[in-house]
């Protein structure tokens, strides 16, 4: 009598990166899916809707889900990212609270560890950036957030070196339900080519202005038109709330527009792999953040 051949059981399931706004939660996401498709700055509140990543680790397919950052929201759009952050933590398998090491423990995070533990749902807490910091300055911290939540691990990673990822997957892969993979083999995003696009000119956007005006601007790809000759031709519409916010960012000269459509350019050539030609304009349109279509654009619900 001969054994019948072993079959390796598949996992698959769904992994929400929460945390404070600038935990590197959009960082490790790329890391983990082993491409950039979520945008990075040093700025808080970069993203702004949730943004599916897959990886393979093993048998086992991990969804990953890249959140806005959790923090107390007041204005309507403020408001429509952390619901959107708690309904990927909602929706999830495993949540992975990410804490930033470089900072002490936030508000924010201390509410999330709160939610996290009433929600029940099975929680990895990871400290990131621990390229910057010493392992043993964390205990404290850890202790403090294990004292308030209820998680299943904690672990210390660098989403920019790589330190402590395997070990991560390791570990969510060990509480992922087993079932057959839901995406794709070689499926690595939900994110459309025109999302990508206009994601990839508000990072440089978020890079070049500072204090309100990132937060006062959504960036939408309105054509997008494949050329014969391979290339592709992107128009982009820069929403601004004022006619002087208009004026800053287009800059002396057309200097302020130039520079990001040459910098979002080249990126988006390198992610796309073909050449691209990018018209970006500047619209005012007052009250944007309280336009229901704009909360389409971007991926969020409408809140009331
Ligand atoms: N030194 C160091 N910096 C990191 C690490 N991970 C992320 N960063 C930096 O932290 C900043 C924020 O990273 P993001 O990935 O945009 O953070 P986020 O949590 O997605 O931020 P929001 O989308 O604003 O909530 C960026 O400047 C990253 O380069 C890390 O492991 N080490
Ligand atoms: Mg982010």
């Amino acid at each position: 009598m001969t054994d019948a051949p072993e079959v390796a059981s598949t996992k698959c399931g769904f992994v929400a990166l929460v945390g404070a706004p600038n935990a590197g939660k959009s960082t490790l996401l790329n890391a983990l899916v082993g491409c950039k498709i979520a945008i990075v700055t040093h700025k808080v509140q970069t993203t702004r809707s949730k943004l599916v990543g897959v990886a393979l680790h093993d048998q086992t397919q991990m969804i990953f889900v890249d959140t806005p950052g959790i923090f107390s929201a007041t204005k309507r759009l403020e408001r429509a990212m952390v619901a959107a952050a708690w309904e990927g933590a909602n929706d999830a398998d495993v949540v992975i609270l990410l804490v930033d090491s470089m900072c002490k423990i936030s508000d924010s995070t201390r509410t999330i560890a709160e939610g996290l533990k009433n929600s029940s749902k099975k929680a990895i807490l990871a400290f990131n950036k621990i390229d910057t910091v010493r392992r043993d300055k964390l205990l404290a911290m850890s202790q403090e957030l294990n004292d308030i939540g209820d998680f299943e691990e904690t672990m210390m990673i660098s989403a920019k070196t790589g330190n402590g990822l395997e070990d991560l997957q390791n570990k969510i892969a060990d509480f992922l339900p087993e079932g057959p993979w839901l995406y794709p083999e070689d499926h690595l995003t939900d994110i459309t080519e025109r999302m990508l696009a206009s994601e990839i000119t508000r990072e440089k956007f978020f890079e070049r202005f500072h204090e309100e005006l990132p937060y006062a601007t959504t960036i939408e790809t309105e054509r997008w038109r494949e050329l014969k000759d391979g290339s592709v031709r992107i128009e982009q519409i820069i929403y601004v709330e004022r006619d002087s916010q208009k004026q800053i960012v287009i800059g002396k000269g057309g200097k302020g527009l130039k520079t990001i459509g040459q910098q979002s350019r080249e990126e988006l050539q390198e992610l796309l792999g073909r050449k691209v030609h990018l018209f970006i304009f500047v619209k005012v349109r007052k009250g944007w953040s309280d336009d229901k279509e704009r909360y389409r654009n971007m991926g969020l619900d409408w809140i009331q």
